[in-house]
């Protein structure tokens, strides 16, 4: 039950707060002692809620438990309005019992005087529903019952059925229900900052400046007014509709019957019995926001960068304060990327490159209270920074990429090239499957690159084609040949760097002439042969069929010398093709393993596993993800031993 009650007494109240205040200051009270308190309402620690302290006056101690009743009656009533019944468990509620000697309180007006703990009277100032007490006792007992947190705002209750109170820095309300609704206009003003919405003065009107609070305005252009987010398109401005609830541009306000302007015909802020409205229930709203973060806690608590090492999980929480009838919003992002919208994130290190990386939750109430927040007093942002220790370092990517430069390429790496291959698997993010078929097309592109083609692959070849493969084996070369080879042709060779095709056009060239000149390949091939018999016995060592087109382009480069057909042969596209399954897995083992396929740990040192993996590559016609030869290796235990534990 509400009454509207006139306008002149609501200003004529409001007004007298600043002399209760200046008689409040002169007032020297002694130290007050604690007196018991119960906390009545708990929703959360002190420093994350809104307090409010409730006190009795003219309560004797045959009356305590009516003061229980009363104060939470009183706490109900407060909180069925909006905004506060949504926001209610924003709030803590904590009821001080302070014993008065006497019940009731004093009515000057009807000669009764009682003698109470604050002593409070009504008629203050000559109107006879002024109530005013000795606000310094009340504060001075609040502070020495409760923690300083504890208290945020401070209603007194006076036992007393006559509608009466006043506002200030303590409210101070009577029994009678009413009463309610003078408290929570006086917190608009004291809590929300809320200018008063009526005409009347005084105080005396001021009109030619814009007023700070929230509620009043001097602006007419739609665009200026500082509510304009709630005001629809086809309303009117100024309105002139009496409809409640309505948002627009009303003249009248702040004791000005021109010249300033309110958000709805009525609110609480002008007559009371009415609601806030939604332009002050949205500037309540802020201030709770204010005083309350939308993160109560989060875990882990926030200090130096949080260490993980590769592989190793890491639970990441918010906790939020909880409005009524809809949930807090909370978006997480792991280095800028979005990771989740629940409470909680786990975050796995598996998925993260060595190195460092941001975690961040975001929490911000998406309420329909508000539509306007400036000040970002919704929205609460916590950061954490994690730093992740590959525990084998080639789960890293760049030094995964790096090894692959100096296992096929035999060189360090260029910074561009490290770059590209880098962030192509990082750019799978978080995502873990995206990121092992990164990490497997990369290894392969080392084998399928021009670089390695022209110059491991060209040696592998040179060797097949002088020597066939090596007696008992299924290969042509051992990996300390080939790799001293290797060294040699890509001297000096980055592809698409300065005139590298130049230079690896004479590498190559210098290559098969010393080639042609080691003694072995004297002895096997004669010099007393004949073109014809040279490039057969070629073709022959590599098994291959050559078509008449690749024997006669060797034949012809006979003519610039035996170097030139070796070359000629060793390039040729049948050999190239026919042997590309055989280096590709020859090359895991010299690459990846370091190793020659018979060589320890070899089980039985002997090809085993050497013609397991050429059977599956050939098995699916070459592809190695199909195949999963890649895959296998780099993620072998003899691979990851190599740089850490695995
Ligand atoms: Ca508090
Ligand atoms: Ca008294
Ligand atoms: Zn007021």
């Amino acid at each position: 039950m509400h009454k509207t009650f006139s306008f002149t007494r609501l200003a004529r109240a409001c007004a007298l707060r600043v002399t209760l205040c200046l008689l409040a200051v002169v007032c020297l009270a002694r130290a007050a002692a604690a007196e018991p308190a119960q906390t009545i309402v708990n929703n959360g620690d002190p420093a994350n809620r809104v307090d409010i302290v409730l006190l009795g006056d003219g309560y004797t101690a045959a009356e305590m438990s009516k003061y229980q009743s009363d104060i939470e009656e009183f706490v109900r009533l407060m909180f069925e309005q909006e905004p506060l019944k949504e926001y209610q468990r924003f709030f803590n509620v904590h009821r001080i019992d302070v014993v008065s000697a006497e019940s009731g309180s004093d009515h000057p007006e009807l000669g009764t005087s009682r003698n109470t703990a604050f002593d409070s009277g009504y008629n203050c100032s000559g109107i006879q529903r002024l109530i005013c007490a000795n606000t310094f006792k009340v504060s001075n007992v609040a502070a020495a019952s409760l923690a300083p947190a504890q208290i945020d705002l401070i209603i007194l209750i006076v036992n007393d059925p006559t509608y009466g109170g006043s506002g200030g820095s303590i409210a101070i309300a009577s029994t009678n229900t009413a009463a309610v609704e003078l408290v929570l206009h006086e917190s608009g003003h004291t809590f929300g900052l809320l200018a008063d919405e009526y005409t009347e003065s005084p105080p005396a009107c001021s009109n030619t400046s814009e007023p700070v609070q929230a509620n009043v305005t001097r602006q007419t252009a739609r665009a200026a007014i500082k509510w304009n987010a709630w005001i629809d398109a086809p309303t009117l401005l100024p309105t002139t509709s009496t409809q409640p609830g309505l948002v627009g541009l009303f003249e009248g306000a702040r004791y000005c019957t021109t010249g300033l302007y309110r958000p709805t015909f009525n609110s609480k802020m002008r007559s009371l019995g009415r609601p806030f409205e939604q332009v002050n229930g949205e500037q309540l709203v802020r201030r709770i926001y204010n005083r309350v973060s939308p993160v109560d806690t989060f875990a882990p608590a926030n200090g130096s960068a949080i260490q993980l090492t590769a592989g190793q999980a890491q639970n990441f929480s918010v906790a939020t304060p909880a409005p009524l009838t809809h949930a807090l919003a909370v978006s997480w992002t792991v280095d800028g990327q979005p990771a989740g919208n629940s409470t909680s994130l786990t975050l796995a290190a598996g998925t993260l490159n060595a190195g460092s990386h941001t975690v961040q939750a975001t929490v911000s109430d998406p309420t329909t209270f508000v539509r306007s927040d400036p000040e970002q007093l919704l929205t609460e942002r916590v950061t954490w920074s994690v730093n992740v220790t590959a525990a084998n370092p080639i789960d890293g990517s760049e030094f995964f990429v790096a090894q692959h430069y100096r296992d096929f390429l035999l060189r360090e790496p260029d910074a561009d090239g490290l770059n590209f291959w880098v962030q192509g698997i990082e750019s799978c993010g978080l995502n873990a499957g995206c990121r092992e078929v990164k990490r497997i097309d990369t290894s392969a592109a080392f084998f399928l690159s021009i670089e390695f083609q022209e110059t491991g692959y060209f040696v592998y070849k040179t060797y097949k084609a002088a020597f066939g493969n090596l007696p008992g084996k299924p290969v042509p070369v051992r990996r300390d040949s080939f790799l001293g080879d290797t060294r040699t042709i890509g001297s000096g060779v980055i592809v698409n760097v300065g005139n590298w095709r130049e230079q690896l056009e004479a590498n190559k060239n210098a290559y098969a002439l010393a080639f042609v000149q080691r003694a072995d390949f004297q002895t096997a091939f004669p010099g007393s042969m004949t073109a014809a018999q040279f490039v057969d016995k070629l073709f022959a060592n590599a098994n291959v069929t050559p078509t008449a087109g690749e024997r006669d382009a060797a034949l012809a480069a006979f003519g610039s010398g035996r170097a030139a057909a070796l070359r000629s042969v060793a390039e040729s596209r049948t050999l190239h093709q026919l042997e590309l399954n055989r280096a590709f897995v020859l090359m895991q083992y010299f690459g990846y393993l370091q190793r020659n396929p018979d060589d320890a740990p070899q089980q039985g040192l002997n090809f085993d596993g050497y013609n397991f993996w050429l059977g599956k590559l050939e098995e699916f016609g070459g592809d190695y993800r199909r195949a999963e030869m890649v895959k296998a290796f780099v993620t072998s235990i003899e691979y990851r031993q190599r740089f850490g534990p695995q």
